[in-house]
């Protein structure tokens, strides 16, 4: 595993944050770090997320802005790093991601297609339990489902386990409790786009631009840009196809969340030209 922290460490960390979050509160004034709570206000969070606490959301009402804030101070480097474009871009494409993953939207949706993130908190027809019955590292546990959970849709042992054991639950035998406390959910998240798996980097490093290509990556076209961050999500699933519509509608939610933090893109969207990691 590649941790660069023990998870003993880290798992205090957060109860840490948790226990004195007052007097956290007081020195953030005078910390170089600007807060993401900065950035990604109550106001603009609830001008991307339009409809996920509509009726017709099955996760209506669990993921709350407060629980997003209090599940990134656990990665006090996601959106705090590089310049204000660099914090910005990254946290809509943070947003993005877990909108696609997650979405309730349609062509001719309310708001358009792109205002319809968070609607689910969990797979819902899924056709297997996810269990990588190979890995010997992350055993599963008997009759449980490692299916997609949360904003990122957290699937199989080998992404529960270490996901639990950073975070601080146990994966393997409890890993529905990602579908039943939100701030779990949005750490499972996070921890997902923070750690890289190699031969993946991460998608923090993707987007802050501390990646870099080895000859394999150059071989296979993965360059730096939102596009990448979807090959290491599904890029076995949709990366290599050119036009692929889940390829299109993450795109169509980064263009509209970039809008609204008002920067731009940046540079290759897709992964229509990438093999897969
Ligand atoms: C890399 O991209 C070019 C087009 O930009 C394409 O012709 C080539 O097949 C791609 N290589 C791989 C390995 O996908
Ligand atoms: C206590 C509680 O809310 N349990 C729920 C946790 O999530 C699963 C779905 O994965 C529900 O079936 C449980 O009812």
């Amino acid at each position: 595993m590649a941790f660069s922290f023990s998870s003993f460490g880290f798992f205090l960390f957060c109860f840490t944050v948790m226990l004195y979050s007052s007097s956290l509160r007081v020195e953030a004034r005078y910390s170089p770090i600007t807060p993401i709570s900065s950035i990604i206000t109550k106001k603009l969070f609830d001008s991307i997320f339009l409809h996920k606490d509509d009726t017709a959301c099955p996760a209506k009402n669990f993921y709350t802005y407060e629980s997003f804030i209090q599940a990134s101070k656990c990665f006090p480097r996601f959106g705090t790093s590089g310049s204000l474009t660099t914090r910005k871009r990254e946290i809509a494409a943070f947003l993005a991601q877990i909108s696609h993953e997650t979405t309730g939207g349609w062509a001719t949706a309310p708001d358009g297609p792109y205002a319809w993130g968070l609607c689910f908190k969990e797979e819902v027809s899924p056709q297997s339990d996810y269990c990588d019955s190979t890995n010997k590292e992350w055993p599963c546990s008997p009759g449980k489902s490692y299916k997609g959970r949360g904003p990122i849709q957290l699937s199989w042992n080998y992404n529960y386990g270490p996901a639990g054991k950073a975070i601080g639950f146990d994966g393997l035998r409890n890993p529905e409790i990602i579908s039943n406390n939100s701030v779990i959910a949005f750490k499972s998240a996070l921890w997902f786009w923070m750690t890289e798996q190699n031969p993946k980097p991460s998608c923090h490093n993707v987007m802050i631009g501390n990646y870099v290509p080895t000859e394999a990556d150059i071989a296979a076209n993965r360059t730096a840009g939102f596009g990448l961050v979807t090959n290491i999500i599904n890029g076995g699933l949709e990366c290599g196809i050119p036009d692929d519509s889940r390829v299109n509608d993450r795109i169509g939610y980064f263009e509209r969340y970039t809008k609204l933090f008002n920067v731009d893109t940046g540079l290759n969207l897709d992964c229509a030209y990438q093999k897969s990691f």
